[in-house]
């Protein structure tokens, strides 16, 4: 009897321990908020000011590649004149070109506390990595523009840019047609710069489809996106072989140097060599409008007042977005007569 009085005696102590408890009340643990997920997999550093972020409470370090090419003057005016519109706070690099400059600015973004948002122009498709992760541990929104690079969507927010695969598919579709009536197709490649991912799908996405018409590239190298450099390359071109129908140049400024080029050797460009080049931009169209240029696809440059719509969103906490949101692009042919033309240049900003 009295060891089952004793039993009961602890029985009835624990219970009233678990719900008293023994310990201090337990303080109440706040609901966790779950992360802020994109459909990559990128935890989005939602800022503090949240969900009423502004542009105003918005700092950019931007890190371009260099000023290369007219087009690469108007995406650079984009972001400046539309941070002055917008209210945001804009530091711009000019990597003039070389990796090693933009990972070192890269880095000294992060290392920035007043920067909350880092817009990259990558030049390579690769080296970005260290400076990814020390974003990643900074609280550092990342947003690509223009260019992609080999990197998981785990560790940037979003890139807006263009499709260079299907711009370089578009490439050989206009060729195609310019050699309909030709017998021989060899194709001359002055390419972009080496490593850029602009250069890299363009070259893939025309090798992709020459083989519609049967196109040959017999020739292939950089013109490091310029005319000078382009000039000289299709000056070689020519020494080694004149049985060439057309020019597929990456951009406008490697399409003049080919026509320069061509020119000087004597030929009719056009006419004897069909030019290609891509961008679209101002001195495209003066070339289209001369004839001498015979096709240009479009890239859109202005690309600022999409991705800084992007980063406001990020800031807030907007994991709606998804992790590439291509370009919207066109082309043009002188075939559509120099009156045309000029009227749609007329109402083009680049
Ligand atoms: O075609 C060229 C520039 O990345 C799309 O870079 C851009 C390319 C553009 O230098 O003109």
């Amino acid at each position: 009897m009295k060891f089952a009085k004793i039993l009961s005696v602890l029985v009835s102590v624990a219970f009233v321990a678990t719900m008293v408890g023994c310990g201090p009340a337990a303080t109440p643990v706040p609901p966790t908020t779950a992360p802020a997920l994109t459909s990559g997999g990128y935890v989005i550093p939602v800022a503090k000011c949240a969900p009423n972020c502004k542009y105003s409470d918005m700092t950019v370090g931007f890190i371009q590649t260099g000023s290369e090419s007219g087009w690469r003057a108007a995406n650079t005016s984009s972001f400046k004149e539309t941070a002055t519109q917008q209210g945001v706070t804009l530091k711009f690099y000019d990597a003039q070109n070389k990796i090693e400059n933009q990972v070192s600015a890269f880095h000294q973004f992060n290392q920035d506390p007043s920067v909350n948002v880092i817009v990259l122009a990558a030049l390579d498709v690769t080296g970005y990595d260290d400076v990814l992760a020390e974003a990643k541990a900074n609280g550092k929104i990342v947003i690509l523009e223009d260019r992609r690079i080999d990197a998981a969507p785990t560790t940037y927010y979003t890139y807006i840019g263009s499709d260079f695969i299907t711009e370089g598919h578009k490439s050989a579709a206009a060729l195609c047609d310019l050699l309909k009536n030709s017998a021989k197709k060899n194709v001359v490649e002055i390419s972009g710069a080496v490593g850029a991912s602009a250069a890299i799908d363009r070259a893939k996405g025309f090798r992709e489809k020459m083989g519609d018409c049967g196109m040959t590239i017999t020739q292939s190298q950089t013109g490091n996106w310029g005319v000078p450099e382009s000039k000289a390359v299709m000056a070689a071109f020519l020494k080694q072989s004149t049985d060439i129908q057309a020019v597929f140049a990456h951009n406008d400024e490697e399409a003049i140097g080919a026509i320069q080029a061509i020119e000087e050797a004597g030929l009719t460009p056009g006419k004897d060599i069909f030019v290609l080049g891509l961008d679209a931009t101002a001195d495209g169209f003066k070339y289209l409008i001369s004839g001498e240029l015979s096709a240009d696809v479009e890239c859109n440059p202005l690309l600022a007042p999409q991705v800084y719509e992007a980063a406001l969103k990020a800031m807030n906490g907007d994991a709606t977005l998804p992790t590439w949101v291509p370009s919207q692009e066109g082309q043009f042919f002188s075939a559509q007569g120099p009156d045309a033309l000029k009227a749609i240049l007329a109402t083009r900003k680049y």
